[in-house]
């Protein structure tokens, strides 16, 4: 028998590919640990989510919450991770004949999260820059391990041993995936919670110094299964473009108003909750909402007065528009007109029925204005108030193809029956809400089978505002039936029945479902 000296051989395909993958997974995962325990630096997957979402073409928002709805937001952080994941197999491949191009290719990718995670205002780019080194370093380091493993193999196959470098590699590469996804779950629940260090604690929002009046007698109906009159906090409907909630730093955040006032100022947080507060109910609504759909919800908003602010700045009076910036960069734009009319209280709201914002709805300050659309108007994690004039300044949505000016569209929903319910003849309460904030809803009916509307019984409405259920009390008969609502606003104009899809003022018609009487 002769003993030669070790040869390595060129790894197959397969365990190259395989070798880039776990070296991909780990140095995702290791970007996502250390992100979830370094204050202020950006998650990779994240960076690179915000950047697709800032680049996508006009009409993708609504194509993306059509797809997903709410979801949206985990689906691109795996598919931004899958897509990184299968570029580093191929990768593998690559560095099985040329290592040198291979790592250079890892160090692009760590320069594309370097130089997204500097996009977000929030990051440190010290612990940014940390995290994109360490990630290329896991990269590298795990991939010519893996590699020299699969190397080895071949020498050893032709050795006594066949199956033992084969079986080494292979362990070695679960390995290090399984540490890969449980460094990546880990670190993601550390960003979700906060971060491990800097994290801020929500305390308590004084009580309201005008609190709103008690709902009125007969504001709510009791029909089961109809959405609450008031949604509680935790079946919000939430919207925005944050793949990680902003959790702004209490000890440096500031609301500023700024721009085309006589007196710009800013405030703290504790200055800001010294300020009067006022409450009342409002009902906001995305214009992504389509016809029938949930993105709409109605809570007790506490918070400053926006006019006060206003006066205490000193408004020029050709400041036309209004434009609200988050702490992330978001931005939305409405008339200063709307804002300060004499019946409409727009504020910047710090509590949310009772409670301080929840981060996911904007903590420690969002504005609300009543009669517009979220896009708009009612910026979260709010941080800046500058007055401009319309023509100065488009918000985020508007160059995406979004309407600049947008209220509420008035709309109406069943809740119950549901569509395609099977139901039993006789007396079937079809209740739901109607909303056309801030002119308020006069009337509400329902229509079986075109045949002629049928007023509904409304509750007391809290204020134009707000949205009011309904309830129309059915005597259904046995077969297919063709429920359809419309709701009529304050002004007396009905609820049209042409459709219009949300882009790019909101969707129109009226809700029609089917049901099935036995
Ligand atoms: N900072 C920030 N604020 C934002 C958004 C956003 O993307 N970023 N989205 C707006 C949109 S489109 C809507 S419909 C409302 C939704 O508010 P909610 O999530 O509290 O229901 O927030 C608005 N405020
Ligand atoms: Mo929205």
């Amino acid at each position: 028998m002769t003993t030669r000296p070790p040869t390595h051989h060129t790894p197959s395909r397969r365990a190259a590919a395989i070798a880039g993958l776990s070296a991909g997974a780990a140095a995702l995962g290791g970007a996502e640990l250390l992100a979830g325990a370094l204050p202020g630096a950006a998650s990779p997957i994240i960076a690179v989510g915000d950047l697709v979402i800032a680049l996508q073409p006009p009409g993708a928002k609504q194509f993306v919450v059509e797809l997903f709805g709410e979801a949206d937001k985990l689906i691109l952080n795996f598919f931004i991770a899958g897509v990184a994941i299968a570029i580093t197999a191929g990768l593998g491949l690559l560095a099985r004949t040329h290592f040198g191009l291979a790592r250079l290719a890892f160090v692009g990718g760590g320069l594309l999260a370097l130089g997204a995670g500097l996009r977000d205002p929030l990051a440190e780019p010290v612990t940014t820059l940390l995290v994109a080194v360490a990630a290329v370093g896991i990269a590298i380091g795990i991939l010519s391990w893996l590699l020299r493993l699969a190397a080895e193999r071949g020498h050893q196959a032709e050795a006594e041993m066949p199956a033992w470098g084969r079986r080494r590699f292979i362990g070695a590469s679960i390995a290090v995936a399984g540490l890969a996804a449980t460094s990546g779950v880990l670190g993601r629940a550390l960003l979700d919670r906060g971060r491990l260090i800097a994290s801020t604690q929500a305390g308590d929002v004084p009580a309201p110094a005008s609190a709103a009046p008690p709902p009125p007698a007969g504001s709510a109906l009791d029909v089961a299964g109809l959405s609450p009159l008031v949604t509680p906090n935790g079946d919000f409907y939430r919207i925005d473009t944050a793949l990680l909630v902003p959790r702004p730093d209490l000890a440096t955040w500031r609301l500023r108003v700024t721009g085309m006032v006589d007196r710009p100022f800013e405030l703290t947080y504790d200055e800001l909750l010294a300020l009067p507060l006022h409450e009342q109910y409002v009902t906001i609504a995305c214009v992504s909402n389509e016809v029938g759909g949930d993105l709409v919800g109605n809570a007790l908003w506490s918070g400053v007065r926006l006019k006060e602010l206003l006066e205490r700045a000193g408004v020029r009076p050709e400041a036309t528009q209004i434009v609200g910036r988050a702490v992330d960069g978001f931005t939305v734009g409405f008339p200063t007109a709307h804002a300060i009319a004499d019946r409409r209280e727009a504020l910047v709201a710090v509590a949310m029925n009772g409670e301080p914002l929840p981060p996911n709805h904007g903590y420690p300050a969002r504005l609300i204005v009543p009669g517009l659309f979220g896009y708009v108007s009612a910026t979260k994690w709010l941080t800046e108030i500058e007055l401009t004039t319309l023509e100065g300044f488009d918000a985020y949505w508007v160059p995406l193809g979004w309407s600049k000016q947008a209220p509420i569209l008035t709309q109406s929903r069943i809740d119950v029956p549901s569509n395609g319910a099977r139901v039993a003849a006789g007396a079937v309460a079809v209740a739901g809400v109607a909303w056309a904030p801030d002119r308020g809803v006069s009337g509400v009916e329902v229509q079986v089978d075109e045949r002629g509307w049928q007023s509904a019984e409304l509750s007391n409405p809290i204020s134009d505002a707000t949205w009011v259920q309904f309830v129309h009390r059915w005597e259904a008969t046995a077969g297919e039936h063709l429920l359809r609502v419309r709701a009529t606003d304050g002004r007396g104009d009905v609820q049209t029945d042409m459709r219009t899809p949300p882009p790019p003022d909101g969707a129109r018609g009226h809700h029609t479902i089917r049901v099935t009487v036995t």
